[in-house]
């Protein structure tokens, strides 16, 4: 029997990925969890419900292409099952009226190593999403003897799991970049709550970003997870919504990350990346002044890329200073056309999950100085 699941890092050379469906998305109702992240002067607001057919297929046109261009850079890809999206969430805790996509599976699915977990996620929307990705999950687990199937503590997400008030139309932005600064975010301690794209993998280390969507908890599971590994605690002062960690600080090889300039990770947790020879250049502009409509997402998607190997990556292909930047960084950037698909739930690092990356558990960060970020 084969080895089907392998993946440590963002970066090896990727042979085979999930790439998500845009079928029956929902733009779901506002819930304790989804308030907080929606910035105040977006058209989201008070908007809920099917999103139009038009749009969707929009949407799968250009995921079908991504597939495609992954098949003939020699990538396998598989994708998920929706759902019907339009249905309520119930459970003996809470219900709410609709869930949401599977169009981001890196949101939900987690992969190091041989492992590939499905994440508590802190939206009550989303409670039933991995089960999209479960016909694929079941069938790795068939094929590959060693694929390690996992769900992380399913959360109960009742009102406990959130601060309430938290939330209110007269936080100026000033004042949001002061909680989150303080790590003050609309999630509250009471259970373990993360998504998967919150973790950013280099092999021995991960990295997680504390803010709206993971919490220390969610870091402090993962510690005793996985006790061979070292999990660090990072977050972005700059970001008025934190949720996600890869339109923040993306890396495109081992030794360089890009972080976006708005963004910056705070100086004294740098150390670690500075005792290891890594660089962190700023991330070029984005292309665009605003997202496209109906999106969740800032315009920093422009750097949400993907990753093929150590040289070669995909860009959208309206972004041409983060095209440009790719080549002065000595990578080959690939264009793909994404923008139809960023209002289901990002782009193009969104939209994949790491199946299969050649390669193994490297230690990126041999020298471990004293570093406040360790968890
Ligand atoms: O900048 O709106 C988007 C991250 C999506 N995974 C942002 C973060």
């Amino acid at each position: 029997m084969a080895k089907i699941v392998n993946s440590w890092n963002d970066f090896d050379p990727l042979k085979h990925v999930i790439v998500g469906r845009a079928d029956n998305s929902v733009i779901p109702n506002e819930e304790p969890a989804t308030s907080e992240k929606v910035p105040v002067d977006s058209e989201m607001r008070g908007m809920w419900g099917p999103r139009p057919l038009e749009t969707v297929e929009k949407a799968n046109a250009q995921l079908d292409n991504l597939a495609k261009v992954l098949e003939d850079h020699g990538v396998k890809v598989d994708r998920p099952t929706p759902l019907q999206w339009n249905q309520p969430v119930i459970t003996p805790d809470f219900r709410t009226d609709s869930m949401m996509t599977c169009m981001p599976p890196r949101d939900v699915l987690l992969t190091i190593g041989s492992e590939i977990i499905a994440a508590p996620m802190s939206f009550r929307c989303r409670y039933w999403e991995y089960l999209a990705y479960w016909p694929l999950l079941s069938k790795y687990f068939d094929e590959d003897p060693e694929f390690l199937w996992s769900q992380a503590p399913r959360p109960r997400l009742t009102d406990k799991s959130y601060k309430h008030n938290y939330y209110d139309e007269k936080v100026s932005l000033e004042e949001r970049l002061e909680r989150t600064a303080n790590k003050d975010f609309v999630t509250t301690e009471e259970e373990i709550m993360f998504d998967a794209a919150d973790v950013l993998r280099l092999g021995k280390d991960l990295f997680v970003q504390h803010g709206l969507t993971t919490n220390r908890k969610a870091m402090e599971w993962m510690k005793r997870k996985y006790p061979d590994l070292r999990v660090h605690a990072v977050n972005f002062p700059g970001d008025p919504y934190p949720i996600h960690i890869d339109a923040t600080f993306v890396p495109l090889r081992p030794g360089l990350i890009i972080n976006n300039p708005h963004r910056r990770l705070p100086e004294e947790q740098r150390k670690i990346f500075e005792a290891n020879d890594w660089e962190i250049v700023d991330a070029a502009m984005p292309a665009h002044e605003t997202p496209p409509p109906l999106c969740y997402s800032s315009v920093w998607l422009s750097m949400n890329c993907l990753v093929l190997d150590h040289k070669n990556v995909i860009v959208e292909a309206s972004e041409h200073n983060q095209l440009e930047q790719m080549d002065k960084l000595g990578m080959n950037p690939i264009p793909v056309p994404f923008r139809d698909a960023y209002a289901f739930g990002g782009a193009l690092h969104c939209a994949t999950a790491d199946v299969y990356r050649e390669g193994g558990c490297e230690d990126y960060f041999p020298n471990q100085v004293e570093d406040p970020t360790l968890v």
